[in-house]
């Protein structure tokens, strides 16, 4: 039989206090006892020691501020135990507790409230020190709102319980191991970005970032990737002001972590400055915190805490820890409780008398347990509607608005050299997509692009070509090679108020990111109700067709795992005057609504100038700089009435050139509808051009599984369409290299032949819709 070791726990905590009885010193005179909120927790460093009474000799910890940080430590226990309280009689859903890493209380202290803070799933004494630096703060209630996943919760409004707050810089974090380490780096490097661009953002200039995680975490790809990238970062001299914190519990669940690894692993690192911090010993833990901090605000370079904890209570309260322990460890982890080492430091040092440590446990106990009946009581969330409300606030009046305010006239003559792109002749997709992007440059002086290659170089494809020479190297910049880094970075930087412009150089690299997308970028609305947000435009080259030049990664029409993403805007233009015109829609929708946006871009059609006929020149267009186009609205193409062509990308060309030749061979006449949105799908548009024809088509170059069309025909079936439906997809497969592609792409030859079908082989007449 399990045995729950939370009432051990307390008790062991409770006999360890009555042990301290008699062997306090004397109280300290001159020591106020009541640690009011806003007061700073340590000594300040440059203080003349021995200024305030010390908790220790040799320490920077204030016997003060260690009976603020016991407040924190005891407050972060009691919640952890009412939150099994909460869950076992069916008010409270989450148990995974921060009982053992109480001295991360210790790296709160060491930091500002200001510096922003992405934090482990560990951190109630974190959280608590952090909110005493603050006035105005309830984390006792605000946590036990986010166990009680009530809409009261303050930060996701009963959606997740997490470590969040916006008064407190605390973003808040869900519990995918690591993920969040990206983009507390790309806040990092955001933050000295921004000072030197002139942007504002939040954070003062001289904050910086911290973030936290597990043991077992330091090995996740999302955390070897990050610490890589500000290492990488750092050692160029570029600035990245962050610290991480590794809370190294020694295992992970049921894995235990190989003694001395996390040491050897990032003790040596270059770029990297590594403090050993003994989170199990509050004064050790303060100023091994305060120097790392130090070495990180003062040089604007990385380090790494090597915080000792133990995880105490198991996994979570389901954790049936003694299969896997056994008791001796569990036992002497036990022993090494930090919330009684606190006590005895306390005690030992005559800050406080065992008893009134032991009153301010008790207190604490009851002050949680009320405010835990509290938090049972408070509403939860009643209805779809009400969960989904913050995911992605859509306002359509003010994007247009956004969208339409044309750049400074002096910014557009410099960047372009007072030779402006409407007086250029007309132009092909890539050289609108640069166009636009470098209106928008000039528009946002917040506004920053970025990719692999995306520089001199100007993209694989020449897309941003001269951008970074236009706008500067610190607006239209190169990363290094991880796209998870890319898009951490593009979350941290949105969340301090950047506007970025992130590039994937195909679509197949964006699969080994995506989680940044789909876990991280896409939620933060949602985990935040709205409070944080992270405004982007992911850019994409995407889709297959590409003349001469394949292979699967280099054509990927891959896109079921953006489709599924909730909230997320995926434009797709087929050409050039659209790019221009979505693109700016986009980047309006990120300032204004913080959409998280994705552009697809079809490499193939990137330099197509001509539909029918070499030189017609028809997929060329005069660049306008004031145009738009409203997000979720598609293109139409002819009136024909006999069959109706659903496309988007490379199939809105191809179905064009279809139906000429449908319609000079055959004699049908026909429409294409240019989707130019794949999220949200341009419904209304399709649904009333579907009904007008009465026979769809959709071509659909992505795979006929988790492709487009299966969201386009669901659509039709469920707004009532009774036509008639038919689709042509690409074959199931990856793409293969040279001409075998096209055995599996949708081709023209696929279209026109399904259209046949469809329309009987000859014209039929139109039907009423
Ligand atoms: C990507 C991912 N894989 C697996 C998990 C499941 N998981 C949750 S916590 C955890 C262990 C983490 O251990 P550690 O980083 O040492 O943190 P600790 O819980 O010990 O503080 C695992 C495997 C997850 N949340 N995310
Ligand atoms: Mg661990």
């Amino acid at each position: 039989m399990a045995v729950d070791r939370a009432p051990l726990l307390d008790r062991k905590l409770l006999d360890g206090l009555a042990a301290l009885e008699g062997r306090a010193r004397p109280p300290l005179r001159d020591l106020d006892a009541s640690i009011r909120p806003g007061s700073r927790p340590g000594s300040r460093p440059g203080s003349r020691p021995g200024s305030r009474p010390g908790s220790r000799p040799g320490s920077r910890l204030s016997a003060r501020a260690a009976i603020a940080l016991f407040d924190a430590q005891a407050g972060s226990r009691h919640l952890d135990l009412a939150a099994r309280a909460l869950r076992a009689r069916g008010d409270g859903f989450y148990t995974i507790g921060s009982s053992g890493h109480e001295g991360n209380a210790a790296v709160a202290a060491a930091l500002r409230p200001t510096d922003p803070a992405f934090l482990h799933y560990r951190s109630g004494a974190f959280f608590l020190a952090r909110a005493h630096q603050v006035p105005g703060q309830t984390p006792l209630l605000d946590v036990l709102l986010g166990v009680c996943a009530s809409a009261d919760d303050p930060i996701a409004g009963g959606r997740h319980k997490v470590f969040g707050s916006l008064p407190l810089a605390i973003p808040p974090q869900t519990s995918t191991i690591a993920s969040h380490l990206h983009k507390a780096v790309g806040a990092a490097v955001a933050l000295d970005r921004a000072a030197r661009l002139g942007a504002a953002v939040t954070p003062p200039p001289d904050a910086i970032v911290a973030c936290s995680f597990g043991d077992a975490s330091a090995n996740h790809s999302t955390a070897t990737g990050a610490i890589n990238a500000a290492a990488w970062t750092a050692f160029q001299h570029l600035p990245v002001p962050i610290l991480f914190v590794c809370e190294d519990n020694g295992i992970g669940i049921s894995v235990r972590t190989p003694a001395g690894w996390i040491a050897a692993s990032y003790r040596d690192r270059p770029g990297l400055h590594y403090v050993w911090a003994d989170g199990l010993d509050l004064p050790h833990a303060y100023d091994a915190a305060c120097a790392a901090v130090e070495h990180v605000r003062a040089t604007r370079r990385p380090a790494f805490l090597h915080l000792r904890t133990v995880r105490l209570l198991g996994h979570a309260g389901s954790d049936v820890e003694q299969s896997y322990r056994g008791l001796a460890e569990i036992e002497a982890d036990e022993a090494a409780d930090p919330v009684l080492a606190t006590a005895r430091l306390l005690v030992e040092s005559g800050a406080r008398t065992a008893a009134e440590v032991r009153w301010q446990y008790e207190e604490l106990r009851a002050r949680v347990a009320a405010l835990a009946d509290e938090a049972a009581r408070r509403p939860r969330l009643q209805s779809a509607a009400e969960v989904i409300a913050p995911l992605a606030p859509r306002t359509p009046e003010a994007i247009a608005v956004e969208a339409a305010r044309p750049a400074p006239a002096a910014a557009r003559a410099a960047l372009w050299d007072d030779k402006l792109p409407e007086l250029e002749r007309p132009g092909h997709l890539a050289v609108h997509i640069n166009r636009a992007l470098g209106d928008l440059l000039a528009k946002y002086p917040e506004l920053i692009a970025f990719g692999e290659d995306v520089a001199r170089k100007g993209g694989v494809y020449n897309v941003t070509a001269e951008l970074s020479r236009r706008a500067g190297v610190g607006r239209v910049f190169n990363t290094l090679l991880d796209e998870q880094s890319i898009l951490g970075l593009a979350i941290g930087a949105g969340q301090l108020g950047l506007l970025p412009i992130p590039e994937i150089q195909y679509l197949a690299y964006l699969h080994n990111a995506e989680d940044q997308l789909r876990g991280e970028a896409a939620s933060l609305q949602f985990f935040s109700a709205g409070r944080y947000r992270n405004p982007m435009v992911v850019r994409i080259a995407g889709y297959g067709y590409q003349k001469g030049f394949g292979g699967h990664f280099h054509n990927d029409n891959s896109v079921a795992v953006l489709r599924d993403i909730p909230g997320l805007v995926i434009a797709s233009p087929a050409r050039g005057d659209d790019a221009a015109a979505m693109l700016r829609t986009c980047v309006a929708a990120a300032k204004v609504d913080g959409a998280v946006c994705v552009f697809l871009e079809p490499i193939a059609l990137y330099m197509t100038r001509d539909v029918h006929e070499p030189g017609d020149g028809l997929w060329t267009s005069a660049y306008d700089p004031a145009a738009h186009a409203p997000l979720g609205a598609a293109r139409r193409y002819g009136d024909g009435a006999d069959v109706l062509l659903v496309s988007f990308a490379n199939g809105a060309w191809m179905s064009l050139r279809a139906l000429r030749r449908l319609e000079r061979e055959h004699g049908i006449s026909g429409r294409v509808l240019d989707l130019r949105w794949l999220a949200p799908l341009p419904v209304d548009d399709l649904v009333r051009e579907a009904c007008a024809v009465g026979r769809v088509l959709v071509v659909d170059e992505t795979r006929r599984s988790g492709g487009v069309s299966e969201a386009v025909i669901a659509a039709l079936v469920d707004r009532g369409f009774t036509g008639r439906i038919a689709r042509v997809a690409s074959e199931d497969s990856y793409i293969p290299l040279g001409a075998a592609a096209s055995h599996v792409l949708v081709s023209e030859a696929d279209i026109e032949r399904a259209a046949l079908a469809l329309c009987g082989a000859r014209p039929l007449a139109s039907v009423a819709p």
